[in-house]
């Protein structure tokens, strides 16, 4: 390509066309002071949001700016702005919570949010509807906890996701667990912004000392889980630099026949390989991620890809080098291009392995081959293996709340503060509640039934594999409805299976607001993705081991004739499916072209 040179002011030749200019959010992360901005200042200023600087660095301090949509129009209506609300992100790696950081969590959604909590995809937790003027108060109250929302969200590596069944004496997801921890802890944020901002420039301190300073009234928890991940500042940015990492990064943890994070989405997914009952080493599988835009080819989702392999020893070093990669090649002109996924897209494996080798010092060994087997739900009761129990809860799209006679949020406080059992957050967006007696079974099955919470065995298996993002009322990206819309769209779905003598077929669904794939609908049996208002793009062709993406089978379909639009798929289905063949495995079997051909004719020309 000639690009046309200048001359720039200290005589150096600069190509002009080889430098694409770097996106707005670049400079501000530039100029930032190491994420202060101007936060401070507008969080002491009587205004319900801050400007859009300050909103670009919030999110790596955990927090996102959003408003009311259910109120738009109204408020539109009278004459009124938005109504400006806040969503705040524990980072929870490996989804680990005490039960007394649990009950906090609680409380705080009680005093500052719209007293729901939202088990997230990534084993998070998040607060909707937090105003700006309890921003402080909620955050200082989540670290008085000592959990983090730092670098929850942002240009840095994510939540660390990690298989979180609890098994005891099981060198291997113990050792997954506490290397899932040391990578929270190796890639946080060094900033010292956050601790000045939201904790009064405060070191962190022994929770006795926070006590009565925050409310609500938090209570001492046992040993910190994630805590510890929670760095004290120095504003120097070893791994990041001052631009940090060009866009968001996410890493998560796997064994080939526990894949429950869904290791393929992953930015970088560590896939464990074990020889004599304990890790022997990790393939890094680089490039995953799901994010695409209606009508941008150039935007795709794509899974993470084997890049080499790695001897366990080395999996934070190996981490590190890819990170460093992906902060010196990743797109800063265009974020919709940004993410690692396109280097890899564009560079080819070997060519990313040639390049990674630079940072690692040594060609690292070729990826080993091994296949994913496995997507255990971890649901229901389960022995850990030192006598005693866990028991896996479905939480319907991660939303813990009292809805009518369902009074999920306070069965789960009474079970907690009866039993005080350890809280383990699933990718799924489910919980579960471990190191339980035997003989506190029936008794949690008892409060459960009292407060109408339907336990996982008596729930439908498409449901139990399914999930939904939060979508309107709270993202600002949301195109069209799914939290609020799949539970209904299941109704529907399980209805016909029934009729079609399919309830006990496992197949996932998975749905999403805008095709920013927060649940990752592309590897599911069936995605249901957000077009336009309540018409949704429909995909089959994936499976619950998330290895497979689907293909698009149908565009603009109305929300109440998705369940109708399957029905001739499933139908074939049920008479054609092979032996231990899925949903999903069977249209992938036909393939695009002839499973849309299964639509009545007319129908096909949308695609
Ligand atoms: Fe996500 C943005 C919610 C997991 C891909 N995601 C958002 C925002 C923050 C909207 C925004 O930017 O304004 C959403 C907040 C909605 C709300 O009201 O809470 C949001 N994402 C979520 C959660 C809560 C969905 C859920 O139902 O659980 C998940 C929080 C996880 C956590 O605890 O950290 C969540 N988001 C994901 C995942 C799944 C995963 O990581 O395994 C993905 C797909 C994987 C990936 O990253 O590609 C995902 N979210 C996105 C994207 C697309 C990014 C891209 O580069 O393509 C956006 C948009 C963006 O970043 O610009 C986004
Ligand atoms: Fe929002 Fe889209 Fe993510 Fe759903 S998928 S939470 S609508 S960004």
């Amino acid at each position: 390509m000639s690009g046309e040179t200048r001359h720039g002011t200290n005589g150096t030749v600069e190509n002009a066309a080889k430098k694409p200019a770097r996106s707005a959010v670049e400079g501000i992360k530039e100029n930032s002071r190491a994420l202060r901005g101007t936060i401070a200042d507008e969080l002491d200023k009587d205004s319900d949001h801050f400007i859009e600087q300050n909103k670009q660095l919030l999110k790596f301090h955990g927090t996102y700016q959003q408003e009311d949509r259910d109120a738009r129009k109204a408020r539109r209506g009278e004459g009124l702005g938005k109504h400006y609300m806040f969503m705040v992100r524990c980072k929870i790696p490996g989804g680990r919570v005490t039960a007394e950081q649990y009950l906090a969590l609680n409380d705080l959604a009680d005093a500052y949010g719209n007293s729901t909590l939202r088990f997230t995809s990534r084993q998070g937790i998040q607060f909707h509807g937090i105003l700006k003027s309890h921003l402080k108060d909620t955050i200082a109250g989540i670290n008085a906890t000592l959990l983090t929302t730092l670098g929850a969200c942002g240009d840095v590596s994510r939540n660390v996701m990690c298989c979180p069944a609890p098994s005891r004496h099981d060198r291997v997801r113990d050792e997954m667990q506490t290397t899932a921890r040391r990578l929270a802890l190796h890639f946080a944020p060094r900033s010292a912004a956050y601790h000045e901002i939201w904790l009064n420039g405060q070191p962190l301190a022994p929770l006795s000392e926070h006590h009565g300073k925050t409310p609500p009234p938090l209570t001492q928890p046992s040993p910190p889980q994630g805590g510890e991940d929670r760095v004290r500042g120095t504003d120097e940015e070893p791994i990041y630099g001052k631009v940090y990492l060009p866009r968001k990064f996410k890493i998560g943890l796997a064994l080939p026949d526990d894949n429950c994070i869904d290791v393929y989405a992953q930015d970088l997914g560590l896939l464990a390989l074990v020889e004599n009952g304990a890790i022997a080493g990790y393939n890094l599988l680089v490039g995953g991620g799901m994010g695409m835009t209606h009508g941008n080819a150039n935007t795709f989702p794509m899974l993470a890809v084997p890049i080499c392999h790695v001897p366990a020893a080395d999996a934070i070093d190996a981490a590190e080098a890819v990170v460093k990669l992906f902060r010196d090649h990743g797109n800063r002109a265009d974020r919709k291009r940004a993410r690692i996924k396109y280097v890899v897209h564009e560079w080819g494996a070997e060519k990313f392995r040639d390049v990674l080798a630079g940072y690692l010092g040594i060609m690292p060994e070729p990826a080993r081959s091994v296949a994913v087997t496995g997507f255990p739900l971890h649901l229901g009761w389960h022995p850990q293996g030192d006598g005693k129990w866990y028991y896996g809860l479905s939480v319907e799209n991660g939303r813990v709340k009292d809805d009518g006679s369902v009074r999920l949020r306070s069965a789960l406080r009474t079970i907690v503060e009866r039993f005080r059992p350890e809280l383990r957050l699933t990718g799924m967006q489910d919980v579960l509640l471990c190191n339980l007696d035997s003989n506190s079974l029936p008794v949690l099955e008892k409060i459960l039934d009292e407060h109408g919470v339907v336990r996982p065995e008596s729930i439908g298996l498409p449901r139990l594999h399914s999930m939904a993002c939060p979508a309107i009322p709270t993202c600002g990206l949301a195109i069209s409805e799914a939290e609020r819309a799949l539970p209904g769209i299941l109704d529907e779905l399980e209805a016909l299976l029934h009729s079609l003598g399919l309830e006990r077929e496992t197949l996932g669904v998975r749905m999403t607001g805008c095709p920013n794939g927060c649940v990752r609908p592309y590897q599911s049996d069936i995605g249901i993705v957000g077009r336009s208002g309540d018409k949704y793009v429909l995909y089959v062709g994936g499976r619950i081991q998330g290895d497979r993406m689907n293909f698009q089978l149908k565009d603009l379909v109305p929300r109440d004739e998705i369940a109708t639009t399957l029905e001739p798929l499933l139908r074939r289905f049920r008479d054609e499916k092979r032996a231990g063949e899925s949903f999903g495995d069977y249209c992938h079997r036909l393939g695009a072209d002839r499973t849309r051909a299964l639509l009545p004719a007319h129908e096909t020309s949308t695609i």
